[in-house]
């Protein structure tokens, strides 16, 4: 296929044998253009021409900065606008027909309305820009577990984004015309005002619209508005999960990969649990952790009853502060080229710079194109990103292209949790799990607007993503329960645990993988545990600790289990489920009063 590039004064028709299977597309696109009001329509093909065209032009208006090509060849830094830096939770909202399908966890319109409303804002604004259709596809173009869906957009930093975050252009639109059923997704920056501003989402329309931002999840719509809230409704009705969890697979000595999907919060930490390197020792053993996917896990059952996930992403688009080559060495090789840095900082010599990259050089501009002054503010934005392929990545699965996915033997909650949550423990079955991953708790992070680090309930890491009411997604959850189901164990982490000084006393980052070593094990029945009312925690000895050096305060608060701390936790569990009222399953309840009943015994 060609890129299309006409004036709208020509009929709108995408290429295709005789049309008539993207006749919902064309009409779509013919509907928007006439709405919106695009001087140009360009229908991206994801070719390395087009792609060249767009950087070139965006280097022209300013939307791009090229940087040093000798240290970063292909890559690229945009700088947002300095109020549209991160993900809007307090604009985004899920229009359902009854307000109680969106549930307590979502902000709600009815669909009239919202449609209304966001038409209002459409209306004429890609005058004097061009209007991109991007057609793309989640996951693999040939897996059956991938969906398809079309962003159209007047952002090129969004089709170059998108065209690095999924499977974008001529192998999609193909897709879309076989099965002809597609995502809908219509954005505009508008005038990146944020008292103009929304998130939109209609999921009974399978359709998003989003206006008035260009950063990330608000703005490229495969990602958090598609992959997690409209597929996470989809994958309801269809019999499957839509998570926000990272999948990694964790090679043993004997060659044996053992795949894990992990959920934790934005921003805490995901893309370097994904790439984790080993420690010198289990390196020397020939362990190995491989990459799937960082952010955004789809998974059904397959006909042995396992749960089979693909990554429905194919690039990463992760926090940038806190990347150095001591923290995730894996990110840090794979964003030496053809990336594109989101708000970072710049060097004297134009090389991307950031908090934490430690490299042993300084930031002479800062995020917003100023002067760095340390008085000032960091150089980076907290919540600055890099977009790049997930190919690039030294330990990227080719699993992660299987058309059939990866079985999952272990799911992982977490969050971040400074105080009463030990490091690791496991539950019990899976509705013990379900209520484990409900009752999620994290201090919020610069991922979205707000404030950060207070604490908040995040069943799941799902709160700001879940497209319908959380208690029917519990109930979702919990339905995969049943006979032949050969279901992944559930554990809960925290990396987070605070000593009274307040700092960490888990070293984290490769270090973790003592903790998925001892969680496979447990999957193969070759490690014990202790039982106690919140799950099985690793028995003394159980869990590698050889050659980490924790003190008697470490020891005793990462693998303890403080009973009336935990009384508290359940009582503010039990509230938080009564939240949800009658929907929320009698399964769910039942499973926090036994519980809290073990916790008082
Ligand atoms: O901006 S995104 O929502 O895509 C990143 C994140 O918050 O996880
Ligand atoms: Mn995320």
């Amino acid at each position: 296929m060609n890129a299309i590039s006409h004036d709208v004064s020509k009929p709108v028709i995408a290429a295709g044998s005789d049309g008539s299977r993207l006749a919902a597309l064309n009409a779509w696109v013919a509907e928007v253009a006439a709405l919106t009001k695009p001087d140009a329509i360009h229908w991206c093909d994801g070719s390395d021409a087009e792609n060249a065209k767009l950087i070139a032009q965006m280097e022209r208006d300013g939307t791009l900065v090229k940087l040093n090509q000798q240290t970063h060849p292909g890559s690229y830094l945009h700088r947002s606008h300095p109020d549209d830096v991160a993900r809007v939770e307090h604009l985004t909202f899920v229009c359902t027909t009854n307000q109680d399908d969106a549930g307590p966890n979502n902000h709600w319109m009815s669909p009239a309305d919202g449609h209304d409303k966001m038409d209002a804002l459409f209306d004429g604004c890609m005058k004097g820009r061009t209007m991109y259709v991007i057609p793309y596809c989640m996951g693999p173009i040939e897996s059956p577990l991938s969906r398809c869906g079309v962003e159209i957009t007047d952002s090129p930093y969004v089709v170059a984004n998108m065209r690095i975050m999924t499977r974008m252009g001529a192998p999609a639109l193909a897709r879309i015309e076989r099965e002809s059923k597609f995502v809908r997704g219509l954005h505009s920056i508008g005038e990146l005002d944020p008292e103009r501003r929304f998130i939109m989402h209609f999921p009974e329309e399978l359709t998003i619209k989003s206006f008035g931002s260009g950063y990330g999840g608000n703005a490229l719509l495969g990602k958090k508005c598609h992959a997690l809230r409209i597929a996470s409704h989809q994958a309801r009705s269809e019999g499957w999960l839509a998570e926000h969890m990272l999948i990694l697979g964790l090679e043993n000595p004997q060659g044996e990969t053992h795949y894990i999907a992990a959920a934790f919060p934005s921003a805490c930490g995901k893309t370097n649990l994904a790439m984790l390197i080993p420690p010198e020792g289990y390196r020397a053993q020939g362990w190995k952790v491989w990459t799937v996917g960082d952010d955004i896990c789809w998974m059904r059952p397959g006909a042995d009853g396992r749960l089979y996930a693909i990554n429905p992403e194919a690039g990463f688009f992760g926090v940038a502060p806190g990347t150095s080559d001591k923290s995730n060495p894996n990110a840090l090789a794979s964003i030496q080229m053809n990336t594109i840095f989101t708000n970072v900082g710049v060097t004297a010599d134009n090389q991307p710079w950031w908090e934490g990259l430690d490299n042993g050089q300084q930031p002479v501009t800062d995020w917003r194109g100023n002067a760095f002054d340390a008085a000032k503010g960091p150089a980076a934005h907290p919540n600055s990103r890099f977009t790049v392929s997930a190919k690039q990545c030294p330990t990227y699965s080719p699993e992660a292209e299987n058309p059939a996915g990866v079985p999952i033997s272990a799911i992982v909650f977490g969050g971040r949790r400074p105080s009463l949550v030990p490091l690791v423990f496991e539950a019990r079955d899976w509705t013990h799990g379900v209520l484990v991953g409900a009752a999620m708790g994290s201090e919020t992070t610069a991922a979205a607007t707000g404030a950060v680090g207070v604490m908040r309930r995040d069943p799941m890491a799902m709160k700001p993503f879940c497209g319908y009411n959380f208690a029917d997604y519990f109930n979702h959850w919990l339905s995969f329960d049943k006979a032949g189901a050969k279901l992944p164990k559930i554990f809960h982490v925290n990396w987070f645990r605070k000593g009274d000084d307040g700092s960490f006393l888990w070293p984290g980052f490769g270090e973790n993988l003592r903790v998925l070593e001892w969680m496979i094990q447990r999957v193969k029945g070759e490690a014990g545990s202790v039982e106690t009312p919140i799950g099985h925690l690793p028995a003394d000895g159980e869990l590698n600790l050889e050659g980490v050096a924790l003190g008697e305060e470490g020891r005793a608060k990462l693998f303890g289990f403080d009973r009336a701390g935990w009384q508290a936790e359940f009582a503010s569990i039990g509230e938080y489920l009564d939240e949800y009222g009658p929907r929320m399953p009698q399964a769910l309840k039942d499973e926090q009063q036994r519980i809290a009943k073990a916790l008082q015994d």
